[in-house]
């Protein structure tokens, strides 16, 4: 099966508990464009749209996608820069019951092509050019019914020509407890893994997301991580703020010569950034000539927050600090914007919902002492039981009775809320953009002078941790070096976030006693 369920006695649980509601974006859009009509919705670049051409537009595209033929339970590659058009195409999908699959702006061949191939996508929706990068060009590798550019077509056909004025016809609307999109997971295993999340369930998320943040109809979300990420999307990013009533405003970049002025313009009262950004706007705000006193609330998360750093943020900026602890597979743990100020600065939060089952555990799935460090297990409303197509990674990635394994370390505090203190997965949290070893070593094996190879994190002041391949050489044949295995990565297609930051030739890899490389022993070198 491609999407493992809810179980029928949970679901009925979540639901008795107003948890689930039986809404779907499309009507969540419909209903907010009735209340909402002539407020502004989305902001960026030269567009502002009110909620009711938001839901208009929708409306327009998803007659455009279904001309296509693209309809219930069909997979869309989105892969699109931070402007409003990314909430009409995914709000148009929504509407004919397609499921985006959220790539991010970094992602290039490799990934994209993944994507398309895995989930037999219909369509792949991107721009021409950003960030200097082609995706026209990248598009032409792809194997994909239908691409689609919101920008210069190139040989495509333009987003532009899709937004027709005729009803959706034949379409059967979603239903609340459908797929609505597929999230990537940040991963540890060899190929990405793909999230299935529900409208019913994301929805839950959402909502509770606002209310815990405090979001009102003068609320102005500033989206600045990639719009497709779970923390801007939903924690409670853009639909958070939606929901609320009040406005988003999509910058192009997350630098504060782009962020800040436009704080400024929007009287922006929430955003969200990943710890080097939030370190990186903390400085910039001690000379900067933008009006910041909008802002009322920093969140940060995604990677470790270190605690110097946390404490300094919130008076540097003017505002609150909230810490976020997230997955795009399910729970979101959030500081209180009311939580004493050692619990801000020294937990990553507590849950969302109050049925977020928690278990800390030792290896072998045995609970630890209150306090006490271990496995964090989590089941609930909002998290997945099941990756999507990938029968045989859940039977190790959720326990029997359906907890997922987060392959975080934490502890918990009589409060509730969690401290992450290390990580068992075999990823590198590169400043909250993850990095599955497996997937880099499985490319990096694929160069001919590469016998073996290990990829592991290094712990970096800025980033938190950057990447470090050690590579055996092959025998016998030209040595491998740092530029030559860069540039073969990079024509691979892989993003470039993933490429090793640093290279190391060794004659051979530890071993452990079982005979397996030894990760702990290269880490610590
Ligand atoms: C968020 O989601 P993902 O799916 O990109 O990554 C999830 C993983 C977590 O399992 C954990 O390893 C790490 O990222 N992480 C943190 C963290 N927040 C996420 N590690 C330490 N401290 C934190 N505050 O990253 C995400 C999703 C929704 C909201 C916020 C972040």
């Amino acid at each position: 099966m491609s999407f493992v369920p809810y179980p029928a006695d949970f679901a009925e649980r979540y639901r008795a508990a107003g948890y689930w509601r039986g809404e779907t974006f499309g009507s969540l859009l419909r209903e907010r464009a009735a209340a909402f009509g002539d407020r502004v919705a989305l902001v960026g670049g030269a567009d502002r749209w009110t909620y009711s051409e938001l839901d208009e537009r929708a409306d327009r595209l998803a007659a455009g996608f279904a001309r296509l033929s693209i309809g219930p339970g069909d997979r869309v590659v989105v892969q699109l820069p931070n402007r409003p058009a990314f909430y009409e195409v995914i709000f148009a999908l929504f509407r004919v019951g397609a499921l985006p699959v959220f790539a991010l702006p970094a992602h290039r061949s490799a990934e994209i092509g993944y994507f398309c191939a895995f989930t037999e996508a219909s369509a792949y929706v991107t721009t021409d050019v950003h960030d200097g990068f082609d995706h026209r060009e990248l598009a032409a590798v792809l194997k994909v019914p239908y691409v689609i550019v919101d920008g210069d077509p190139g040989p495509y056909i333009p987003l532009e020509s899709l937004r027709v004025s005729e009803p959706v016809t034949g379409v059967r609307p979603p239903r609340p407890g459908d797929v609505a999109f597929l999230q990537l997971s940040g991963g540890s295993t060899g190929t990405p893994k793909l999230i299935p999340r529900t409208h019913d369930d994301y929805l839950y998320s959402v909502r509770g997301s606002a209310e815990i943040c405090g979001l009102d109809a003068d609320s102005v979300y500033l989206c600045a991580l990639p719009a497709a990420h779970n923390f801007p999307l939903s924690s409670p990013g853009v639909l958070g703020v939606l929901y609320a009533g009040g406005h988003a405003v999509m910058a192009p970049r997350p630098t504060p010569d782009t962020c800040f002025p436009l704080i400024e313009r929007e009287g922006v009262t929430i955003t969200a950034l990943v710890p080097p950004l939030a370190i990186i706007w903390a400085e910039a705000a001690t000379h900067a000539t933008a009006d910041l006193s909008s802002l009322r609330v920093l969140q940060v998360g995604g990677a470790t927050f270190a605690e110097e750093a946390a404490r300094r943020v919130g008076p540097a900026l003017g505002c609150t600090l909230q810490q976020v602890f997230g997955m795009a597979e399910g729970l979101v743990n959030y500081t209180r914007l009311d939580d004493p100020a050692d619990l801000v600065v020294g937990t990553q939060g507590r849950p969302i919902s109050p049925d977020d089952e928690i278990l800390i555990v030792d290896d072998d799935d045995r609970p630890v002492a209150p306090g006490d460090p271990g496995h964090l297990l989590t089941r609930g409303p909002y998290t997945i039981r099941g990756y999507y197509r990938a029968e045989e990674h859940n039977r190790t990635a959720f326990t029997g009775d359906g907890f997922y394994r987060t392959g975080d370390i934490v502890r918990r505090l009589a409060t509730g809320h969690l401290v992450v203190v290390g990580r068992a997965k075999d990823q590198i949290n590169r400043g909250g953009e993850k990095i599955s070893a497996k997937e880099v070593e499985n490319h990096l094996l694929a160069h001919p002078t590469v016998l073996d190879t290990s990829v592991v994190a290094v712990p970096d002041d800025y980033l938190g941790e950057r990447t470090r391949a050690y590579v055996v050489p092959r025998d016998g044949g030209p040595a491998p070096t740092a530029p030559v295995l860069r540039r073969f990565l990079r024509e691979r297609g892989l993003a470039a976030y993933k490429i090793p930051d640093q290279f190391a030739f060794v004659d051979t890899l530890p071993t452990t006693a079982v005979g397996k490389i030894s990760k702990g022993d290269l880490r610590s070198r």
